[in-house]
């Protein structure tokens, strides 16, 4: 584990182990020049991507969250009871650090590390809930945890790592095991993983979850655009493209697109970028896992499964999990 300069930022530590300029540039670039035209998602996620993405949270069509989080409410002694008390608590994609307080009370941990690439939100949020919580220790860290990535050194203890949110559904299959394999190095042997896992179910009720009709997951699919053109001088014109989203059955997933309604160019960086109508730029995946197809996924990574959670109608799952 990598040793790490933190600095008091009021009532929380402050990690900055992300290095944002050096790579964005390189990635739309390599994205855009494909045939098929991508975007990585982390790129939705600017302050007004995450707070369009709370709101997304809150939608009656996007079940995950809500039904997540009837989960953990339910069950929060049964999960403390795998985690243990005094551990040190790893959040990845802590967002607003919404989740997480349905645990805190019941595993104690001894240190709180919230994860994220959106530094605004992650120090707000850590902030925030260190006031809530003023016996925690909170280290915040503002990582893309989608590079190999490391931690400070919180010395010896009890490591478990919590993913909610279905996060995991987001990376292709094989990222997500070795995503799998670097937490199942931080938290060592015998250390817990406690993750949500969106499940496979009726496509119309998956289709609505990305489509809702207040248009909220059409402006954060739209908003990436806009985060590009702020942040590297493009001159994308969100008006241009379309929001759309649909389940791809053969291959488990929710694929979201942005697709482009007039042939014109776009500048980034000094290069030019041709768009023709009706071609998309594909801007995420949400694969949705069976129970016995996330442990299969798991295992990969050298994860055992102890225990699963899920809600009566089988929409969401909680597993917990330890590192071999
Ligand atoms: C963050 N992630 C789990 C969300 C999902 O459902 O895949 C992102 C999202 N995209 C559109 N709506 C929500």
């Amino acid at each position: 584990m990598a040793t790490a300069m933190a600095r008091k930022k009021d009532a929380i530590h402050y990690h900055e182990l992300h290095r944002p300029a050096e790579s964005m540039a390189d990635e739309v670039q390599a994205g855009l020049s494909q045939t098929q035209k991508r975007l990585p998602p982390k790129l939705f996620y600017d302050r007004k991507g995450s707070e369009l993405f709370d709101v997304i949270t809150r939608l009656p069509e996007y079940y995950p969250t809500r039904t997540e989080l009837g989960l953990l409410r339910c069950h929060a002694p049964e999960m403390a009871l795998q985690l243990g008390r005094d551990s040190i608590l790893l959040e990845l994609g802590s967002g607003s650090s919404l989740k997480i307080r349905l645990l805190l009370e019941a595993v104690r941990p001894r240190i709180y590390v919230p994860m994220d690439i959106s530094r605004g939100h992650l120090i707000d949020s850590a902030q925030q809930l260190a006031r809530d919580y003023p016996w925690l220790t909170v280290h915040a860290a503002c990582v893309d945890y989608t590079k190999p990535w490391d931690i400070p050194d919180f010395g010896p203890g009890r490591y478990n790592a919590f993913f909610p949110g279905s996060s995991i559904g987001n990376f292709e299959p094989a990222s997500a095991v070795q995503l799998l394999q670097r937490v199942g190095q931080l938290v060592g042997h015998g250390g817990g993983l406690l993750i949500g896992v969106d499940l496979k179910k009726d496509v119309a009720i998956l289709e609505n979850a990305y489509n809702d009709t207040r248009g909220v997951t059409a402006d954060f699919n739209l908003n990436m655009l806009a985060h590009i053109n702020r942040r590297l001088g493009a001159d994308f014109d969100p008006g241009n493209f379309t929001h759309k989203a649909i389940y791809n059955d053969r291959l488990g997933r929710i694929e979201m697109h942005l697709e482009c309604t007039k042939d014109h160019c776009v500048r980034i960086n000094g290069n030019a970028y041709r768009f023709r109508s009706g071609e998309t730029i594909h801007t995420e995946n949400s694969y949705k896992y069976s129970t016995e197809e996330f442990h299969a996924l798991a295992a990969r990574a050298d994860f055992a499964p102890v225990r699963v959670w899920a809600d009566q109608a089988g929409l969401f799952s909680i597993h917990y999990l330890e590192a071999l």
